[in-house]
């Protein structure tokens, strides 16, 4: 079977649910299924065609549902089974579609397979995780060895995240199988059009389970690296997957691969190799920080963010040729990972530059090539959290070790306070916090405690008081994405150009097609410089022009041919 060349995907506007978060019915604190479906309405009339779902299923959430203890039941403070039928009906009604969040690298250490594993040497199901005697020098991503010893049977298994979250073993077939069956057909069979694919580069592990190599001299454990990324089996067990399952629905499928190389990505999403139909590149939203480490952060300028949109965008593109290539991309820039791109990437110095930026921002993001994924707030402008928060409002365990980590060693209030203003520029808790859906107490989020604390400025900035006022971001994100879809294939599918790479001030390039062309050119600066442009002005997030922009005004011009 060979992919449709238009499809549905392609032109989709994605609208990323995080569960917890968004929208809690039944006063607990936190959001479930039924409040989700409540403000179906809400996201249909941005202008989303997807929904998806962050993880939904059982857990004992030690890592907020991405450990999974069983993948056909719901976590039981998300809702029950029949109300994740309903949500999927009421999603279809709208005419709209489902994607769900696939964890399959680990379950939970609470998952049935994982206890039967573990109960003895000769259990069926001992060889469906990874078992050794003698640990490597893997270290864990949170930290510490990726191997536990478990005294049941004298062993230790292979967990690359947290110690409850046991790798699975998918050199045996049978394991791939029941994954299939459980994780994937069981969901496409109740109607579910797709999957974000979590850590989708780690199943394939070097089989000798040799010691990495030293990259930090400093400790005793050492990434996998290559040993367990995109590791010597990955393409087969993707191909697999792709063969058994997804081709044989009409499916979408992006996955999380983590940093590699254009080459290495390309294998993974060429529509020929048969495996996924995207993948998420992290470069925009990594500007600035260490890849290995965000919050060693040395700020951001225009240069990197244009390098980076570049790389984004001509991810489609042949190097050698300069033709399109088979494969397809996505647009983001926001996630449960990563902090409000208003904060980030404008400025909340004041109100109207607040409004004005992030209406920038949503300009840029529509004008993008390839898939588009918003993240649930990112609509209304919500922002990070307020600076004067107490570091204990953190409550991401990313957040919470790094914090006691760097305070386990002596370090200056000058050094503490460097560190407290990137982790309230940078951490995951920025997104965390719940939708903002009115001016009632918590937001309208809940009527109980929630979970998190909500921001503090939901009073302005929220849902409700945006509905009917045309000038809100609100109404600004319905009209991008309106102009998104009625100039598809210069903004969904046009060739990304930009116009002037050293201006450090103004972020300007054009989208074309055959003879179309518009011109999309941003502001990013507080200094004078006058710019000229020839054509209709068909979104703007201001009115008029006079020779110049001013700060964070974004304009898009459909050239005249
Ligand atoms: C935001 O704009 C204000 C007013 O022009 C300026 O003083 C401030 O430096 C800007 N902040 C950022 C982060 O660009
Ligand atoms: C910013 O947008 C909000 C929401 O639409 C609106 O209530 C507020 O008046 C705007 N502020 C300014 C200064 O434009
Ligand atoms: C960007 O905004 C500044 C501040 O209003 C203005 O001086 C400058 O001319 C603008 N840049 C462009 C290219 O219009
Ligand atoms: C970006 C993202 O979703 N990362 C996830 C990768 O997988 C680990 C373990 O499942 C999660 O903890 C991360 O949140």
């Amino acid at each position: 079977m060979t992919i449709p060349k238009e499809s549905w995907w392609k032109d989709s506007v994605v609208y990323q649910v995080w569960p917890a978060s968004f929208k809690d019915s039944n006063g607990d604190g936190i959001g479930d299924i039924p409040g989700l479906i409540s403000k179906l309405d809400h996201i249909k009339e941005i202008g989303a065609d997807v929904v998806w779902l962050s993880p939904h299923y059982e857990s004992p959430m030690d890592d907020m549902g991405y450990d999974i203890s069983n993948y056909n039941a719901i976590y039981e403070k998300f809702g029950t089974m029949d109300d994740m039928d309903k949500l999927i009906e009421e999603i279809h009604k709208r005419d709209m579609k489902l994607i769900l969040d696939l964890v399959i690298n680990h379950t939970s250490s609470e998952h049935a397979w994982f206890k039967e594993s573990r109960s003895s040497k000769d259990n069926s199901k001992r060889d469906w995780y990874i078992w050794k005697d003698e640990r490597n020098n893997w270290m864990s991503h949170f930290s510490g060895s990726a191997w536990e010893y478990d005294e049941t049977t004298g062993q230790y298994y292979l967990r690359q995240f947290a110690r409850t979250q046991p790798d699975l073993n998918w050199e045996n077939p049978e394991t791939r199988q029941a994954i299939y069956d459980s994780a994937l057909d069981y969901w496409f069979k109740k109607g579910v059009n797709g999957f974000r694919i979590d850590t989708a580069g780690m199943y394939s592990k070097v089989q000798s389970f040799p010691d990495a190599p030293i990259v930090f001299p400093d400790s005793k454990w050492q990434p996998a690296g290559a040993l367990s990324n995109s590791g010597p089996r990955i393409h087969e067990f993707h191909k697999e997957m792709y063969e058994k399952v997804t081709s044989k629905y009409d499916a979408m499928t992006v996955g999380e691969v983590g940093h590699c190389s254009k080459e290495d990505a390309l294998k993974y999403v060429s529509a020929k190799e048969k495996e996924m139909n995207m993948m998420f590149l992290f470069d925009t939203v990594d500007v600035g920080s260490n890849k290995g480490d965000r919050f060693r952060y040395d700020g951001w300028t225009l240069k990197d963010f244009k390098d980076a949109i570049q790389n984004q965008c001509s991810f489609i593109i042949d190097d050698e040729t300069g033709e399109r290539n088979d494969a397809w991309s996505t647009v983001f820039i926001e996630n449960h990972d990563q902090p409000r791109c208003v904060t980030r990437f404008g400025n909340t110095s004041t109100e109207e530059l607040r409004n004005r930026s992030a209406k920038m921002l949503a300009l840029l993001q529509v004008s993008l090539t390839g898939t588009l994924f918003i993240y649930q707030g990112q609509e209304i402008g919500m922002t990070n959290v307020p600076r004067s928060w107490d570091i204990r409002e953190y409550l991401d365990i990313n957040t919470i070790n790094y914090w006691a980590a760097f305070n386990e060693k002596d370090h200056t209030e000058e050094e503490k306070t460097k560190l407290l203003d990137i982790i309230n520029l940078l951490a995951r808790d920025n997104a965390r916090t719940p939708v903002q859906w009115d001016s009632s107490a918590n937001g309208g989020f809940t009527t109980g405690k929630p979970w998190m604390k909500v921001n503090d400025n939901y009073p302005d900035i929220n849902v409700e008081s945006q509905k009917n006022d045309p000038d809100s971001v609100l109404s600004f994100y319905k009209r991008a994405i309106g102009v998104r879809k009625q100039y598809r294939d210069l903004m969904v599918d046009g060739d990304f150009e930009i116009v002037d790479y050293h201006n450090d001030k103004v972020f300007r390039f054009t989208k074309s097609k055959g003879t179309k062309k518009i011109d999309v050119i941003l502001n990013f600066s507080n200094e004078e410089q006058d710019v000229d442009y020839d054509g209709e002005v068909i979104l703007s997030n201001m009115q008029g022009f006079e020779g110049k922009l001013a700060p964070y005004e974004a304009k898009l011009v459909l050239v005249s041919d």
